[in-house]
């Protein structure tokens, strides 16, 4: 049956007179029913990504992708006058992540199921994906950010188990989302568990809510702020019953397929994503000793068997240390075992800093991970020979043959089939589409680096992209975009460590040149797009500083024609598509060191954006691949940054007094003028902050990046050249498709054949 014919046999009506949401619906219904038909991916040993996120996007079009039917489901609409963009704005986007973690583990997921591996993904069924920004007097604000319709992805099962707790028993449902994978006749599920009873009526005003009533309230929303204990405790219970859910399901299909549970590590394994779920190595000792009869050593010898752990930050705010005492409020069974692991432990090891339990009583989560599995990985090379060298130095000598990197991968199916998809066709045009399931056949476009036809056109997809988000910014965003300026984009979360303040602060460089008379040769647009933690305040003063810039300069006509700012509200996924394909300077700025990969920074390479890094993270590899002459670096390197907090060496003030450009700059912050639009109490405490502490060191890198950027500038008049290193990053983007990445996981940690 023909797509049309479902459709309208689905609705009963003629598809031209349907609405946009009636043929979203049918459409979602079209794929949902062609997905059950497909078997699932088999494979003795199967993986469980266990993972507190995961930042899935919109489904419909990449179902389309990934079943073949996308370009068939554009034509059919396009007959009844309807684009299928139209129809995507229906979707409601679920938000189930804060960052590059948990979108991360969506491009797993679809890898996973690319390259007919048996792993799915388990999770929590947040009602309330991470909140929705709004802005009010130039400042966030947080709402609910609701994403589960009548109808949706979700596919109901009879799964259920009970999750005891110490006050309660809560019984689990499993909802599953069909994973499909590129061109495959299999699928993987993605799992996710949810609870009966929710109460919406709990939530009050924007994102708060009782945090106590935890059996109306579990599934309720994504990470709640856990800046006080109830919050806290709200956490180790998302984090008990997502693994306790997750271990029982894995126990259920091992015994299910044959496992006499001695060798269950021939049967599953368990990725770790974060220290979210590392709960769940005791958990599955309990469940093997006290449900299964085996003893704890035995236990304890299967699970080291069939886990691994990925680590990704090493700022020590992320990494979780319980208190002994609040597991014990939520899950005392879980805490004999800790407890028993933490013994074992001490037996062997006099060396505090590779104990489980600290003097004071938290446990550290990751040491659990790392004692009691078979692998331990970072996700970018320069991370992980951080983790080596430095933050996990211990383990590494305990350990040497656990650690192994895994460089961060994106799925080239969203970011470039479907997301550039001008791009994508014109690739085809010139090299074929087997990049989309080997992405290293990119390189044959290298040939045509120097070819001014393909310049050209790849000039002219970029600015059809910029045109594209033009309309884009302003139906949805309230924007005005100037198409004909550089794009010059950051977005992710706003943290210190990532720096906008420092991006900020050349907006306001160049504000005050252009104010002076130097005015630019091209007009330069610098977007922003990210959410800040709600408790967060400095990353809040930083959202402040940046929309009171934008209210200033895009007002004022004598600088207006040359710089405009803008902070994109409600930064996600569909944001994410919109504005990367339209970039021509990706914004990776983080101080040296903190970054543990990026991925935005790979996605904006193979759109075609030339990156302005610091060599952080990935984009090291980035600068190794694309070649340094097509990638402006700048900045302090990770060894001097890592040297300068081992000896507390950095003095923001004196860079501040000692450069009369920094000062200016940083004192525009408190200037009359600013404060016309801005909160004086925000822009006081930012300028405070950045002279009397900058903990992230914006300072040290201000003046070089302020030069790069204006070289970069520069270097876009020449547009042959510009796009000759494009093509150059388009072309070695390769190497980070997630396909690459899950491949070896495989090969290295999982071994799932
Ligand atoms: C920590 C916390 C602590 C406070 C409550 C909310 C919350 C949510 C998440 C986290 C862990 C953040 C870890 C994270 O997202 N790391 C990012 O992982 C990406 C994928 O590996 C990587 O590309 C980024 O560089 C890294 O920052």
């Amino acid at each position: 049956m023909s797509i049309t014919q479902y459709i309208e046999e689905k609705q009963g009506t003629k598809l031209a007179d349907l609405d946009n949401k009636a043929i979203y619906l049918a459409l979602m219904d079209y794929v949902k029913e062609k997905a059950s038909q497909l078997p699932k991916n088999r494979g003795k040993r199967k993986v469980y990504y266990i993972s507190a996120e995961f930042l899935i996007g919109k489904l419909l079009s990449n179902n389309l992708i990934n079943l073949g039917i996308y370009q068939e489901t554009k034509e059919a609409l396009a007959t009844v006058g309807k684009s299928i963009t139209q129809i995507e704005d229906e979707e409601l986007e679920p938000s189930l992540g804060n960052g590059g973690l948990g979108r991360l583990a969506s491009c797993f997921i679809d890898s996973m199921s690319s390259l007919g591996i048996n792993g799915e993904g388990v999770g929590l069924n947040y009602h309330c994906g991470l909140f929705r920004q709004v802005f009010h007097d130039n400042q966030q604000e947080a709402e609910p950010n609701y994403w589960i319709e009548d109808d949706s992805w979700l596919v109901p099962t009879d799964i259920s188990y009970n999750v005891p707790f110490k006050e309660f028993t809560l019984k689990s449902r499993l909802n599953r989302i069909d994973v499909l994978g590129y061109h495959k006749d299999t699928k993987n599920y993605l799992n996710l568990f949810d609870i009966d009873g929710l109460d919406y009526d709990l939530i009050e005003d924007g994102i708060t809510f009782d945090k106590a009533q935890i059996q109306k309230n579990l599934t309720l929303f994504l990470y709640p702020d856990d800046s006080d204990k109830n919050g806290e405790l709200l956490r180790i219970y998302q984090q008990y019953f997502m693994v306790s859910n997750a271990a029982q399901l894995l126990i259920d299909e091992a015994l299910e397929r044959g496992s006499n549970l001695y060798d269950l590590a021939d049967y599953a394994y368990v990725q770790i994503n974060d220290t979210h779920p590392s709960m769940v190595i005791p958990e599955l000792i309990r469940l093997l000793t006290e449900k299964h009869g085996i003893d704890f050593d035995a236990a304890v010898a299967i699970v080291s068997q069939m886990v691994g752990y990925t680590n990704h930050t090493i700022l020590a705010e992320a990494l979780e240390k319980w208190p002994l005492d609040y597991l014990n409020e939520v899950v005392p069974h879980l805490v004999t075992i800790i407890e028993k692991l933490d013994a074992l432990i001490r037996d062997k090891y006099s060396n505090p800093a590779v104990h489980i339990i600290d003097k004071d009583q938290r446990i550290h989560m990751a040491n659990m991970d790392i004692h009691y599995s078979t692998s331990v990985n970072g996700v970018a090379a320069l991370h992980t020979e951080i983790l080596k060298t430095s933050e996990l130095k211990d383990f590494y000598q305990l350990y040497p043959e656990k650690f192994n990197n895994k460089t961060n991968g994106i799925t080239f199916r969203r970011w470039l089939e479907f997301a550039n998809q001008d791009l994508a066709a014109y690739l085809k045009d010139l090299i074929g589409d087997s990049y989309l399931t080997d992405a290293m056949k990119l390189e044959k476009l290298l040939a045509f680096a120097d070819d001014e036809r393909v310049q050209n056109h790849l000039a002219e997809i970029k600015f059809n992209n910029k045109l594209a988000l033009k309309r884009y910014l302003k139906d949805n965003k309230g924007i005005d975009l100037d198409e004909h300026s550089i794009i010059d984009t950051q977005i992710k979360r706003f943290h210190e460590y990532k720096r906008q303040q420092m991006n900020a602060l050349y907006v306001i460089h160049k504000y005050l040149e252009i104010k002076r008379g130097h005015l630019p040769e091209k007009k330069i647009t610098v977007i922003f797009g990210g959410k800040a933690a709600p408790a967060y305040t400095i990353a809040q003063d930083v959202i402040h500083l940046i929309l009171s810039l934008s209210e200033l300069i895009n007002n004022d006509p004598e600088v207006s024609p040359y710089l405009n700012v803008h902070l994109v509200e409600n930064y996600n996924v569909t944001v994410a598509e919109h504005l990367i394909p339209a970039t021509d300077i990706s914004e990776q700025i983080s101080l040296a060191s903190k970054e543990a990969s990026g991925t935005g920074n790979m996605k904006f390479m193979l759109n075609g954006a030339l990156t302005l890094g610091t060599m952080d993270g990935a984009n090291v590899e980035i600068a190794e691949l694309a070649g340094k002459d097509n990638i402006y670096s700048f900045g302090k390197d990770s060894d001097t940054i890592i040297d300068l907090y081992a000896k507390s060496g950095y003095v923001s003030k004196d860079y501040y007094d000692k450069d009369a450009e920094i000062k200016e700059a940083v004192d525009f912050i408190v200037s009359p003028e600013l404060k016309t639009v801005g909160n004086e109490e925000r822009l006081n405490r930012l300028h405070h902050e950045l002279i009397s502490k900058d903990w992230f060191m914006t300072l040290i890198d201000l003046k070089d990046y302020i030069a790069t950027k204006e070289r970069m500038v520069a270097d876009y008049q020449d547009q042959a050249a510009w796009n000759c290193k494009v093509i150059h990053n388009i072309a070695k983007a390769g190497f980070f498709s997630s396909d690459r990445t899950i491949a070896q996981y495989n090969e290295d940690i999982w071994h799932s054949y």
